[in-house]
């Protein structure tokens, strides 16, 4: 079962609804998917329960899903992120920071067998854009990508309500230039984009089977396309939350971004008009134009 949230097209307004297996939409009598997790909890029932109770008693939009225009699943107070969870990430971080010349350990190297893994701050609901929405280039990096993760989507102890997918924008120039540098190798606005859905915590029998794919398209052609599993993530899920937990306070809702499994060719950098669709199993595909602001400003 997901959670989606639409604009109606009449009202302009945004409206909460299910999405049943079989692609069918009902729209939910709730403001919010925390909403939807408070009155599971005051009712004592989980929130798939809840969901499926109001489902039996109405009737599905007239509109497909595929005709909705879809916004964030959850307005993210805040997005975090875990880095180096995957081998690849790790491997990819190596290469940027030494220019591929890697003769020694790094603390790449160290953070991916560390107990304590690397968490960082990532977005905010002002900085995070939905589905279709633009992403934007930072204007003083020549080496852009995205990276295709699964989101946690939180509670206000950590615990985990459901799974998203996020895209967690990177230069990776100025990442590799100096480590201290990396809150604005992935910090910028409109960087990071999340959902399609919200798929709840309850209704996924093992969250290390999610497939992940990205595909990129440039001038209407797939200039790359990867693909990996949650199956290959170092750490569990559980551990990710709790660092992030650790004497911080936890906004309902707030985002924490899994890690990357899939990096593009190193001689590979985004570009004004190119298309990032990033696909998982279950939870459905997250696609976002590309725009340059110096494009824009220029043309
Ligand atoms: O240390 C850099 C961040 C790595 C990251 O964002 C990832 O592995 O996904
Ligand atoms: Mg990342």
């Amino acid at each position: 079962m997901r959670i989606i949230r639409f604009e109606e097209k009449q009202s302009q307004n945004p409206v909460l609804a299910a999405v049943t297996e079989e692609n069918k939409v009902y729209s939910l009598p709730y403001s919010s998917f925390l909403e939807v997790i408070e009155v599971a909890k005051t009712k004592d029932v989980r929130p798939v329960d809840l969901v499926n109770e109001i489902i039996t008693q109405s009737v599905p939009l007239t509109e497909s899903f595929d005709e909705l225009k879809l916004l964030v699943p959850v307005e993210a107070p805040e997005v975090w992120a875990a880095g180096v969870t995957y081998q690849k990430s790790k491997e990819a971080r190596n290469y940027e920071a030494t220019n591929g010349k890697l003769d020694a350990t790094t603390f790449y190297d160290k953070v991916y067998d560390a107990e304590r893994p690397e968490i960082f701050f990532k977005s905010t609901k002002e900085r995070t854009i939905g589905p279709s929405g633009d992403l934007f280039l930072r204007s003083d990096s020549n080496w852009q990508i995205p990276e295709p993760e699964l989101g946690l989507v939180l509670g206000s102890e950590g615990e985990i309500l459901g799974y998203t997918i996020g895209n967690d924008m990177s230069c990776r120039d100025i990442e590799g230039e100096n480590p201290l540098y990396l809150p604005q190798a992935k910090l910028w606005a409109r960087s990071c984009s999340i959902g399609p859905a919200i798929l709840l915590a309850e209704t996924v029998e093992d969250p290390y089977q999610f497939e992940i794919t990205c595909k990129i398209y440039r001038n209407e052609e797939l200039v790359v396309e990867g693909s990996a599993s949650t199956n290959q993530l170092k750490r569990k899920f559980d551990e990710l939350a709790s660092f992030l937990r650790k004497d911080n306070i936890v906004f309902p809702g707030t985002v924490l971004l899994t890690g990357t499994c899939i990096v593009p060719p190193n001689e590979f950098t985004l570009d004004d008009g190119d298309q990032i669709e990033i696909e998982i199993s279950n939870i459905g595909k997250l696609i976002n134009p590309v725009k340059s602001q110096v494009a824009q400003v220029a043309k």
